[in-house]
């Protein structure tokens, strides 16, 4: 059994290297909710990769907590689980927020892999040790800007780009990038902001991109199928895919040929291995999509990247991409071949700063799962 003695929920903020704007809006502090569980003498970590407002998707931090707390915690006391892969039929009860569920069923796996000694990467059935790296780039004041942090991080060896791009900043700002980057590897990511119909869709094949990811409003499955059969480059989702059972609805009616795999989104990582593990039977290849994650995010993100159907760059980035100094060490840094390796040590492989943590944390919260005598 795993012993589930303690959890504590901690908020820290982190400022970002760059603010980070998207169809949605723009962030420039990450505010964190990091989930520990302790039991046995070790301590496993989740990171929930909610955020402020409920903008990329329904959840927040507050509700994340919420849930957590009020929720989750009464489930934990007294469950009987041998493995992490038992949580979500625990969970179960509780009808949505899988960022929340994610975030606790990530430190049931660090706390599992850890007090094993075994790697989280091998323990999900990795196959390599290191995954390929990408960069996602938001909107910028203008064309120049977004060219010069293209060459930047082109420069710095990332091997894939990813453009945020929404009605007004697509069409010429794409003309713009193929004239002057004609080789690199350019995907474009829409977060929901387009409707069906709107030509400028037509005219993302020109550009040689590697797929267009969420042109529409996340329910809308049957216009990304429609759009899927009109244009050549490959439509991925991302907000849609909330669950094992909406990636098959997905993959059933054609509404993508790529997925963007988050273990948050999709409530945690037993169901982001079961997508892959769908999607790979049926020869649709994955990615993994990024949150702004801190170490302990980041350190779940290239674990499960290491899984086979894991054939797309994904948008794991070095850690000095988003954070100059980090909640867990040590950074993950790019290698010379454009990759992140995945830590080797027991679970997500990062210790994590924990008194630095205790003293910046704006909110800490530590529940006992068991009668303390
Ligand atoms: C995406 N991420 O693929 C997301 C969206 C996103 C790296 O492009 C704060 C927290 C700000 C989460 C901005 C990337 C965010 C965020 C964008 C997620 O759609
Ligand atoms: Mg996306």
């Amino acid at each position: 059994m795993i012993p589930l003695e303690r959890l504590d929920l901690f908020v820290v903020e982190r400022p970002l290297v760059h603010p980070f704007r998207t169809s949605f809006g723009e962030e420039r502090v990450r505010r964190v909710l990091l989930v520990k569980l302790s039991g046995g003498g070790d301590g496993g970590w989740g990171e929930c990769v909610a955020s402020l407002g409920p903008w990329y998707s329904a959840e927040t931090v507050e509700t994340a907590l919420h849930v957590i707390r009020d929720f989750i915690v009464p489930l934990l006391r007294g469950a009987e689980m041998s493995h992490p892969e038992e949580f979500p039929a625990l969970g179960s009860p509780i009808r949505g927020h899988p960022m929340a569920k994610a975030a606790v069923e990530a430190a049931i796996w660090d706390l599992y892999c850890r007090s094993k000694g075994v790697p989280l990467w091998r323990e999900l059935g990795g196959v390599r040790d290191e995954v390929t790296s990408g960069v996602s780039i938001g909107i910028q004041e203008n064309i120049p800007a977004l060219i010069e942090r293209i060459r930047e991080f082109v420069a710095r060896g990332y091997p894939r780009v990813k453009l945020k791009v929404k009605p007004g900043w697509d069409i010429a700002v794409l003309e713009a990038v193929r004239e002057e980057f004609p080789g690199i590897n350019l995907q474009v990511d829409a977060n929901c902001a387009y409707r069906p119909g709107d030509p400028a869709l037509l005219e993302f094949d020109r550009f040689r991109l590697l797929l267009v990811e969420q042109p529409f409003h996340h329910e809308d499955l049957l216009g990304h199928a429609r759009l899927a059969r009109e244009i050549s480059t490959p439509v991925c989702l991302d907000e849609s895919v909330t669950s094992l059972h909406r990636a098959w609805e997905a993959l059933e009616l054609g509404a993508c040929s790529v997925i963007n795999i988050k273990q948050g989104r999709v409530g945690g990582l037993t169901a982001a291995v079961k997508i892959h593990d769908l999607a790979r039977e049926r020869g649709v290849p994955v990615w993994c999509g990024g949150m702004l994650e801190t170490g302990v995010g980041r350190a779940l993100n290239v674990a499960l990247a290491t899984l086979p159907n894991f054939t797309l760059p994904n948008d794991i980035s070095a850690t000095d991409r988003y954070f100059r100094d980090d909640i867990a060490y040590p950074p993950f840094v790019l290698t010379p071949r454009g990759t992140i390796p995945a830590p080797q040590a027991p679970g997500i492989g990062v210790e994590v700063d924990e008194d630095r943590i205790r003293r910046e944390a704006a909110l800490h919260l530590s529940i006992p799962l068991v009668r303390v005598p």
